[in-house]
């Protein structure tokens, strides 16, 4: 049947005459159908990838991109006056994530659909998700994020497991969310969670009782973990994560009558960051009771989990105090201890090595290194730093069990729901071949000196741009000028990502054109992103440039040639509005800190150029656009790991060296800025910026600050601009996250 006539059935009157309420929940009911007519991806092998995170975004415009129905009901709607994109707006988006690793795994779960791979995601269902954010004052507040609806995508099923917190017993319930494939394939977001939550515990901002377990289990993502309750509930969250999938995967394996003794051939988990490590211990603890020894057990696990690492920051790697992990799960110390003293009898010659430390603190990841038989880095440089650096211990005593598997994104996503005029041209220059083949994109490649083809890259980014820009004006009361060049940095808030570098650039920029130097165009200058609720630094960038956009855009000379934009509470779909509109990537991450970066792959899909430190994944793009398509300044992972190991790098020098950096840096508590600000808060940044600055902005933001100047004087020549844009779209195919999935497949899971 027409989708008008599923439509008009359940509607009861013609498409014309129903609200976008009464349409979205028709087009809601549609989906739902057609999603269980499509049979469930099989196979005698079975994927289990347990996250914290999994960032989703909408449900209704990825799943009838996924159905191959996206255009047929844009059409449709817009012949009878109504808008499709308005329509999805009424979905609530849920924040089950905080950044790229949960957003990575939204687009994994869609390519392991899409490749008709048999595979199911294995998390959380977080009530109020990470948090909304607010800025009130020009500082951020965060609010709880409702998302659950009676008839959203997530469904309640009867399945329900015993999760045993020391000495009581709770009983969790499954929700799914079906995950389609692009024309085929068929797959489930496993979202797991108590009846007893009780939402009405939460108080001012995100604060609630983090005692009462029951009530607050499953209310946030990364509740604060500043004391000892904060930390305690962190660890019930991630034991009810993993003891129901590990539940969950017994289950269906004794169902489908395999023997538990070859669970290695029919089942794989991935293991995503340390959040779902104590997978390890539970497993085995569930397959010890179902009575084999505890040696083969052990055996059987690792040789069925493989760990991703995404972060180099030591804060980031996972410790639990044994006294707390004895408090919400004393049944898996013994196995903990097991574990421990089985490494360490292996390798007693290096404490690195132990589980357990001296101070009676389990490290997770040393834990998932030693019992998995996979390890792998998201990025070629990441891969190599911890190889080489960070896990370097590790890699000496395992060297086969490490591996790279460079990020990926979903072309789904990433270009066709978000931007159907650039994949409609694409299809028009190369044919369709490349949606489900992505390489085939580099013949983009033979149109590079067609004149015709630059002219129409450059009017589908500029409607983009006015596409954006009437979001902004309608959604957010912001109003920017589509003809000035977009700049863009979006991604979390975090002093190694670098934003108070981009704020201190557009302090130069003000400066000068006070002074009278004007520069070539106008520029607008975009951030989006969220601080976690505890980091003051973070906060206090947020802060600065929130300043600088009311000082900037105020501004009545200034304003001509330059305007700072904050989106608030950023999130999927903002993502999708402002990532095709963007002429400049801002990638600019102190060198060997940002383990990939995705959104990078995701502006280089969409046509705009990357200005970035040679990091993460900017390096395979580099490689892969040559150096001449793509701006990189900065100093090299191989220095700043020097400067580091020899405490070689001193602000204050650069501070006082150079008067450039000087004027930036004394601005941020300039009269005029403190006249709209917080003193405490902008003197706190200044002075960390002059005096500790560890994630060394000031060493690269000369380089910064010139090559940026070379970006947008470049971007005056037209054609050379377009041209680059043009090699970016062509060579970014190998960022598939269909590419990254089959890899995975093909040396990790074998499914
Ligand atoms: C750890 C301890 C306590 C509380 C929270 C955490 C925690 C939470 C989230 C640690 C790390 C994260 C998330 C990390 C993350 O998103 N990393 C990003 O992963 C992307 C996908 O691989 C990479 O592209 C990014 O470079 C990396 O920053």
């Amino acid at each position: 049947m027409k989708l008008e006539e599923q439509l008009v059935a359940k509607l009861g009157k013609p498409v014309a005459s129903a609200s976008d309420e009464e349409l979205y929940h028709a087009l809601v009911d549609t989906v739902k159908e057609q999603i269980r007519a499509r049979e469930m991806t099989s196979g005698n092998k079975k994927l289990y990838y347990i996250s914290a995170e999994f960032l989703t975004g909408r449900q209704l415009g990825r799943n009838l991109v996924n159905l191959r129905l996206y255009k047929e009901a844009l059409e449709l709607l817009k012949a009878n006056g109504k808008d499709l994109r308005e329509i999805e707006e009424l979905e609530p988006e849920p924040s089950l994530g905080n950044g790229g690793l949960g957003r990575l795994a939204a687009c994994f779960l869609d390519s392991i659909a899409s490749l008709n791979l048999n595979g199911d995601g294995v998390g959380l269902r977080y009530h109020f998700g990470l948090f909304k954010q607010e800025f009130r004052n020009h500082c951020q507040y965060e609010v709880p994020d409702r998302w659950i609806t009676e008839d959203g995508f997530v469904t309640k099923t009867d399945v329900s497991f015993p999760i045993r917190f020391g000495d009581r017993i709770v009983y969790s319930r499954m929700y799914d969310l079906d995950v389609i494939g692009f024309e085929k394939g068929h797959t489930k977001l496993h979202l797991f969670d108590l009846d007893t939550v009780d939402e009405s515990i939460v108080g001012e901002g995100i604060s609630f009782d983090k005692k009462s377990i029951d009530k607050n289990l499953t209310l946030f993502l990364y509740p604060d973990d500043s004391d000892k309750d904060g930390q305690l509930l962190r660890i019930y969250q991630q034991y009810f994560m993993v003891s129901n999938a590990a539940q969950l995967i017994i289950k269906e394996q004794k169902d489908l009558g395999h023997d538990l003794h070859r669970l290695a051939d029919h089942i794989a988990i991935q293991i995503n960051d340390t959040h779902p490590s104590l997978v390890i211990p539970e497993l085995i603890r569930i397959l010890v009771h179902e009575g084999m020894s505890f040696r083969e057990a052990a055996g059987i696990v690792t040789g069925v989990c493989g760990y991703t690492n995404h972060t180099i920051l030591a804060e980031a790697l996972e410790k639990w105090p044994m006294s707390y992990l004895n408090e919400v799960v004393p049944h898996l110390m013994p196995i903990i201890g097991g574990l421990d003293f089985a490494a360490v009898c292996a390798y007693n010659d290096n404490k690195n090595l132990n589980i357990i430390d001296d101070e009676g603190k389990v490290h997770m990841a040393r834990m998932d290194m030693h019992y998995s038989h996979s390890v792998n880095g998201v990025a070629a440089l990441h891969t190599k730093i911890l190889k080489h650096q960070e896990l370097r211990p590790f890699f000496e005593t395992y060297p086969e069990k490490f591996n790279n598997k460079t990020n990926g994104i979903t072309f789904r996503r990433w270009i066709m729901h978000c931007n159907p005029e650039l994949t409609d041209y694409i299809n028009e220059m190369i044919g369709k071949d490349w949606l489900s083949n992505p390489t085939e994109l580099e013949r983009v490649m033979y149109f590079h000196n067609d004149e015709n083809t630059l002219k129409n890259i450059a009017e589908i980014k500029h409607l983009k741009k006015v596409q954006a820009a009437k979001y902004l004006k309608e959604k957010e009361g912001i109003e920017v000028d589509p003809d000035s060049i977009f700049s863009v940095q979006v991604k979390r808030m975090h002093e190694y990502k670098r934003q108070q570098m981009n704020a201190l650039y557009i302090i130069y920029e003000y400066l000068k054109i006070k002074s009278g130097i004007y520069p070539a165009a106008p520029v607008t200058v975009f951030f989006g992103g969220k601080a976690a609720p505890a980091y003051t630094m973070a906060k206090n960038i947020i802060h600065l440039i929130l300043c600088l956009q009311e000082l900037v855009n105020n501004d009545p000379v200034v304003s001509k040639y330059l305007r700072v934009v904050m989106l608030q509470n950023y999130n999927i779909a903002k993502a999708e509005v402002i990532i095709p509109a963007a002429d400049i990537s801002e990638q600019i991450s102190l060198a060997s800190k940002e383990a990939s970066g995705t959104g990078n792959m995701k502006f280089m899909l969409n046509g705009a150029v990357t200005i970035g430190t040679n990091d993460g994944a900017n390096v395979e793009i580099r490689d892969l656009v040559r150096a001449e398509n793509i701006y990189t300044f900065g100093r090299s992972s191989d220095d700043v790991i020097h400067l580091y190991n020899t405490n070689g790098y001193h602000a204050i020098d650069y501070y006082n060296r150079d008067e450039h950096i000087r004027r930036c840096v004394d601005f941020i508590t300039s009269p005029e800025l403190l006249k709209i600000g917080n003193e405490e808060m902008l003197r706190s940044l200044q002075d960390n910026l002059k005096n500790k600055d560890w994630f060394m902005t000031l060493l690269d933001l000369g380089d910064y600050c010139n090559t940026k100047e070379t970006a947008l004087y470049d971007y005056l020549n037209r054609p050379k601009w377009t041209r680059m844009m043009l090699v970016n779209i062509a060579r970014s195919g190998f960022f598939s996250s269909d590419r990254t999935i089959k890899e995975y497949n093909d040396e990790i899971w074998h499914l």
